[in-house]
């Protein structure tokens, strides 16, 4: 997808940035604030990513590709959390900079787990402090910032509020550094890797995850069936795919109605994404156990 954006043909500093930890701390509300587009979904729950995403932002003086990965986990529940943590632990790798994203609240053991897939020696890792809007009592930051560089060899530790945008110049000047001279690798407005077509099924599935109850998200996944942009109004159909017969009624709701706000919500954001109105149907089919199958997977888009 593109963004309106001009930018001279010049070298500049021009490089990967890999965005790990673990799951809900926020690394794709930070990715969506550096790139100043939604590039990845989010949500309050746990597990919302489940793929690497790319999200480019092209300044005048450098381009950043960050590499959204899905929140690393602790345990293997099945094919697809276990898939979700390979595709962490191999973004780690051929990039230019790293940015470990914890919260302010303080280091966790699953935090610590991540430090531990990080080159152990490099002088490119850096840690973004995130949802520091929540910390009520600013004098945590200090100790908190020390106690970080006894565990790791930080070259920069910076304090961020993704979801406010506070403090994303400080964590982007320590990242330009790191990154080699070069031609841009994507054009100047393009801002993601990903098609129309995966962030309109991420979109619904962000929505599912919003909008349903904690029991259900993780085991939803979306195809999308239809894509037709020949008409004015591009037709769209998508499934949201469950992985019991007792979580269709719940997806559905009293009358539809749950279903047709997923729809409705879904929509707003692809009309967005595509400057016009669409048309978008969704429906709901049972494909059981479809998370632990690896063949269902792939054939999800899993790959
Ligand atoms: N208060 C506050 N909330 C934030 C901030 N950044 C993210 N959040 C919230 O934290 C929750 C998780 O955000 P995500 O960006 O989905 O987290 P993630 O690390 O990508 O999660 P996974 O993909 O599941 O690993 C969401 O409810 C966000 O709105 C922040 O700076 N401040
Ligand atoms: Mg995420």
């Amino acid at each position: 997808m593109q963004a309106e954006v001009e930018a001279p043909a010049t070298a500049r500093p021009v490089g990967m940035v890999a965005i790990v930890g673990r799951p809900n701390v926020g690394k794709s509300t930070l990715v969506n604030a550096l790139v100043g587009e939604r590039v990845s979904i989010t949500s309050r729950k746990p597990q919302t990513t489940r793929d690497k995403v790319l999200g480019v932002r092209t300044d005048d003086n450098a381009q950043y590709i960050f590499v959204d990965t899905p929140g690393f986990q602790r345990r293997h529940r099945n094919a697809l959390s276990r898939r979700m943590n390979d595709t962490v632990t191999r973004a780690l790798h051929g990039v230019d900079a790293i940015i470990q994203v914890i919260e302010a609240g303080g280091w966790t053991d699953a935090d610590t787990e991540v430090l531990q897939l990080l080159p152990p020696q490099s002088t490119n890792v850096i840690l973004a402090i995130n949802k520091s809007d929540l910390l009520a009592d600013r004098d945590k930051m200090l100790p908190l910032m020390a106690d970080s560089m006894q565990r790791y060899q930080f070259r920069a530790i910076v304090p961020v509020s993704a979801e406010k945008s506070r403090q994303l110049d400080d964590l982007l000047e320590e990242v330009r550094p790191l990154l080699p001279e070069g031609m841009l690798l994507f054009d100047a407005e393009q801002y993601t890797d990903r098609s129309a077509r995966f962030l309109a099924a991420e979109s619904v599935r962000e929505k599912a995850y919003r909008l349903l109850g904690d029991e259900l998200p993780y085991g939803i996944a979306v195809t999308i069936d239809r894509w037709d942009e020949s008409r004015a109004t591009p037709q769209i159909a998508a499934t949201l795919i469950v992985e019991r017969d007792t979580h269709r009624p719940i997806v559905i709701g009293k009358d539809g109605a749950k279903l047709r706000e997923i729809s409705r919500l879904a929509r707003a954001d692809i009309e967005q994404m595509l400057g016009k109105p669409v048309f978008l149907e969704v429906w709901v089919r049972v494909k059981r156990g479809w998370n632990d199958d690896v063949r269902a997977l792939k054939s999800l888009g899993y790959d």
